[in-house]
């Protein structure tokens, strides 16, 4: 393998084309951290998928950033190669930071595919060139628009919705959307909100034939969800509770859920996010690729880990379009059958175009093996 030469660190932002609005907020622009290294053999890239505030995990893009640069980066720089699985037992004396861990190690294993010419799909054993997209649907102002929002992108081709629910605005919206269209692939997202003092809320749910309710309960309490999982019918997902490996085995022996959302970015990157993948197959339980607004970097890898033989539901791995007005790449674009092709280039398949880097960055930061950093741009 190679040495790593530099890693660089620049600070991404996007508006959004809608705000994004969730049970925890209101995202109005895309701001993270895109990684590139150098190593011998090429550059790779990887995206943070951390945003500005510490909302849906703890980590953040200043915290980030820090802790790329003094830990992650300076792990890498001193050694004689570099490969991504000796990256990550690097990284193994720092606790937690899994998203953080994730665009460093990408970035790397992007790098290590470019330089031997393999496209990382086909590293990963993909057994699919094209995947099935889902839409991810904001908390919207009125039940009207939530349904005008189900009705555009089912006539865009996508292949099942998710609505995103807080209490308040729940049970009424999903029987509306549920009684005007019967047939499609419908799910629920509540980003931790709800307690189990809850559960009638999910037990009203029960009839409208979900695909799954995800995450209704706070992100440390598999064993709440387990009880919660013992009363519906419906299968619940985790998504914030699940950071590793570790964790969705103890969700899946405990009962906690019945599907598994993996997101390569919260759980520190692809080698943790195919354990995860292994371990769920092994185990019959369905998963499906998880998404967080990425740019074109992060949405590439991705559609890779999407292409594996056991994700066998639609991800949240929507086009380009749905998020911004120009991507960081060049843009991906949903089929009218509600499916996107796998990139099959060596690596990630994409990189940043340099007139939108140009556009987008408002911060950089050089690290080089002697730790002596070269930075332009303000805090971020
Ligand atoms: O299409 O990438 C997408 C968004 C999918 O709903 C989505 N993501 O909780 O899963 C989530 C949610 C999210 C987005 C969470 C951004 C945190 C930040």
């Amino acid at each position: 393998m190679s040495r790593v030469r530099a890693v660089e660190l620049l600070l991404v932002e996007l508006p959004l084309v809608h705000p994004f609005r969730t049970s925890f907020g209101e995202m109005r622009e895309k701001r993270c951290i895109v990684v590139r290294v150098e190593t011998d053999g090429a550059e790779g890239w990887g995206e943070c998928v951390a945003d500005v505030r510490p909302d849906f995990s703890e980590e953040f893009n200043d915290g980030a950033w820090i802790v790329l640069r003094e830990f992650l980066a300076p792990a890498l720089l001193g050694a004689d190669t570099t490969d991504v699985e000796s990256a990550e037992r690097a990284f193994s004396g720092v606790r937690g930071h899994p998203m953080a861990k994730a665009a460093l190690l990408n970035a790397i294993l992007d790098a290590e595919l470019r330089s031997d010419g393999t496209s990382l799909a086909s590293w990963l054993g993909a057994d699919k060139a094209r995947v099935e997209c889902g839409v991810s649907i904001g908390i919207a102002p009125s039940t009207e628009l939530l349904l005008d929002h189900v009705e555009g992108y089912l006539a865009e081709g996508y292949r099942r919705i998710k609505l995103k629910i807080r209490p308040g605005a729940d049970l009424e919206r999903v029987r509306a959307v549920r009684a005007t269209h019967p047939n499609i692939l419908l799910s629920v997202d509540a980003n931790a909100a709800y307690t189990l003092a809850d559960a009638e809320v999910f037990r009203s749910m029960d009839d409208l034939g979900l695909l799954m309710i995800e995450q209704p309960l706070h992100h440390e309490d598999l064993v709440r969800h387990a009880e919660l999982q013992a009363m519906l019918g419906t299968a619940l997902c985790l998504d914030e509770s699940i950071r590793s490996a570790a964790a969705a085995a103890a969700a899946l022996e405990l009962g906690a859920c019945r599907i598994v959302n993996i997101k390569q970015g919260r759980v520190g990157g692809v080698l943790e996010a195919r354990r995860i993948h292994d371990h769920c197959r092994e185990n019959g339980v369905p998963v499906w690729c998880g998404g967080m607004l990425e740019t074109g970097v992060g949405r590439a890898l991705n559609l890779a880990l999407a292409a594996m033989p056991g994700f066998t539901l639609p991800g949240d791995t929507s086009a380009s379009a749905r998020y911004f007005e120009h991507d960081l790449t060049r843009p991906f674009e949903l089929a009218s059958d509600g499916t996107m092709a796998v990139p099959s280039e060596p690596g990630i398949g994409v990189s940043p175009l340099p007139e939108r880097l140009r556009a987008c960055v408002s911060r950089r930061d050089v690290i080089l093996p002697d730790r002596k950093s070269d930075k332009s741009g303000g805090p971020g």
